[in-house]
């Protein structure tokens, strides 16, 4: 068993392996003893017999106290020189690489994720901080030429202020890391509202926040529904303590967001849903499209935005592609999330649920693959080769759908969950249509040995984020991370792009000429003989 601990008393971390831990808010560091939004309690989805987390939940003035507490920490966080707050994030990529283990067992007894992902998780934390760490010797701002003598112009990055970031379970460390690293790194102070169906692992990241030397006030966790974070959005953006509001979701609640936050004329950053497509064109080699559509269409359970929605196969390579995908699925070990497993439980009830009703998109005219049965994994519908025991948590079966076209429900539904549609094509043009057809534009792959193709490809996809033999998921923590359409507005995440999010562009000029001196008005002139021909040569 793998206990982590980190200082005494409310906060204390305690051992993560047996234990239902006790969650709440965290104001200023202390946990709020109230529960005005109730309490809920969150099961393992890989034993539903085993209590991981009772959470106390706040409400919409929970998260307005936080947002006011955070505002009135943030200008002296601002005013810490920027290499000073890398090294707050140096700190806890430490922290959190220090207790990798127990954190990553965390993720999978809470959300049931295999436990070799959820170490690549915490990983992805550690990179991000390293990734950071440093930018807070860089921050550059410009220096540039003016038109004028005597006068100097200059760029800085200023920070916004007060950021709400609101994060999705399914990566409940990485995708928030994304958000909080660099926002704090530029000088913002947090408020984070974690999915309520990881109030366990949400606490104990934010306890490794909180002992990384950051100033009280300047992070702050509020745990509660959505309904009461929306409210609590809307009062905070009215009264004026909230700069930015950072959303992981789905794509009708991040519209919602959109809509709040352009009335006050803020523009959010949103990571949304997706349907990536996964191109096998006819000259692809095989084995490899067929590794990276089980990694991608099943890892994780399907359960993440970068997991595999469609593969659009050619005619030429259908039948051959389809069989051994057939046999890879029907061969991947499934089951106990402690395991070598590729995929475990779904995170929770809601996510089993929603996606049982997913599984009725399925049609007559669709021929379904990969397993003995569909949906739930049970004693009288088994899955050959299961790993543990399918009767203590939420474990289904994986779904291939072949003949799926551009008609179906099932071509423009997210489905978040172990599904994957296959789609045939003829022409290039085909296989683009189908690939952006149904407005999402988060990831996309396509397998190919014609550098001509993938370029094309990368040309006319309208995702974010497009791979070439590999899997539509694994993205890089590094690298620009986002969507189009119904997938986003735009916005980044990750690496150097993501400092537009947190920061805002300031313009300085400063003459020190001693006399005012106009911009396009008292600038030199150039006299040029600008009707001078070159004599006829
Ligand atoms: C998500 O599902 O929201 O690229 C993020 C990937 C991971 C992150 C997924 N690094 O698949």
């Amino acid at each position: 068993m793998t206990e982590i601990r980190l200082g005494a008393g409310p906060g204390d971390l305690g051992s993560i392996a047996t234990m239902t831990r006790s969650v709440a808010s965290l104001l200023d560091g202390r946990p709020l003893t109230d529960a005005p939004g109730g309490t809920i309690s969150v099961p393992n989805p890989a034993n539903l017999d085993d209590v991981v987390a009772e959470a106390a939940l706040g409400d919409a003035g929970t998260f307005l106290d936080a947002c006011r507490r955070a505002r009135g920490a943030q200008r002296a966080w601002a005013a810490t020189p920027a290499p000073v707050r890398g090294r707050a994030i140096q700190q806890l990529g430490r922290l959190v690489e220090a207790n990798l283990d127990a954190l990553a067992a965390l993720i999978t007894r809470e959300i049931g994720k295999p436990i070799a992902e959820s170490r690549g998780e915490v990983q992805e934390v550690v990179d991000t901080c390293s990734f950071f760490l440093s930018e807070g010797r860089r921050l550059y701002g410009m220096t540039v030429p003016s038109e004028m003598p005597d006068k100097q112009l200059l760029t800085f990055r200023t920070p916004v202020g007060t950021a709400a970031i609101v994060t999705a379970g399914n990566f409940p460390v990485a995708v928030p890391s994304w958000y909080l690293v660099p926002a704090l790194l530029c000088g913002n102070a947090v408020v984070w509202k974690p999915a309520e169906y990881t109030p366990a692992t949400a606490e104990a990241f934010a306890q490794l926040f909180l002992h990384a030397g950051f100033p009280t006030g300047v992070f702050q966790l509020v745990l509660a529904d959505g309904a009461e974070t929306f409210a609590g959005l809307e009062r905070a953006l009215d009264e004026g303590v909230l700069d930015k509001v950072g959303f992981t979701g789905s794509t009708e609640v991040g519209s919602r967001i959109g809509e709040l936050c352009g009335r006050h004329l803020q523009s959010p950053c949103l990571e949304l849903g997706g349907k990536n497509p996964l191109v096998v064109m006819p000259d692809a080699d095989l084995d490899l499209a067929v590794e990276g559509a089980l990694f991608s269409g099943f890892g994780t359970a399907g359960q993440r935005c970068t997991s595999l929605g469609t593969v659009i196969v050619h005619r030429d390579v259908h039948d051959d592609f389809l069989a051994r995908f057939d046999e890879a699925t029907r061969a991947a070990p499934i089951g106990d999330p402690t395991k070598a497993v590729l995929y475990g439980p779904m995170i929770s009830s809601r996510f089993a649920e929603r996606f049982e009703g997913w599984l009725e998109l399925i049609r007559d005219h669709h021929a379904v693959l990969g397993s003995s049965a569909i949906g739930r994994i049970t004693s009288e519908a088994p899955r050959e080769g299961f790993v543990g025991d399918p009767t203590t948590g939420l474990y289904y079966h994986p779904t291939i759908v072949d003949g799926v076209t551009a008609d179906d429900d099932l071509y423009a539904t997210e489905t978040f969950g172990p599904i994957v549609g296959v789609a045939t094509f003829e022409t290039f043009d085909e296989a683009i249509a189908l690939a952006n057809g149904h407005g999402y534009g988060l990831s996309s792959s396509i397998y190919t040995t014609d550098p001509l193709h993938a370029f094309r490809f990368r040309e006319r996809i309208s995702a974010g984020m497009v791979s070439v033999n590999n899997s539509t998921s694994g993205a890089e923590a590094h690298l620009p991370f986002g969507g189009n359409g119904r997938s986003g507005n735009g916005s980044r995440q990750s690496g150097v792009w993501v400092l537009d999010q947190f920061t805002r562009w300031q313009a300085m000029n400063w003459d020190y000429s001693g006399r005012l001196q106009k911009a396009q008005i008292d600038v030199a002139e150039i006299e040029a003989d600008i009707g001078w021909r070159l004599p006829d040569m």
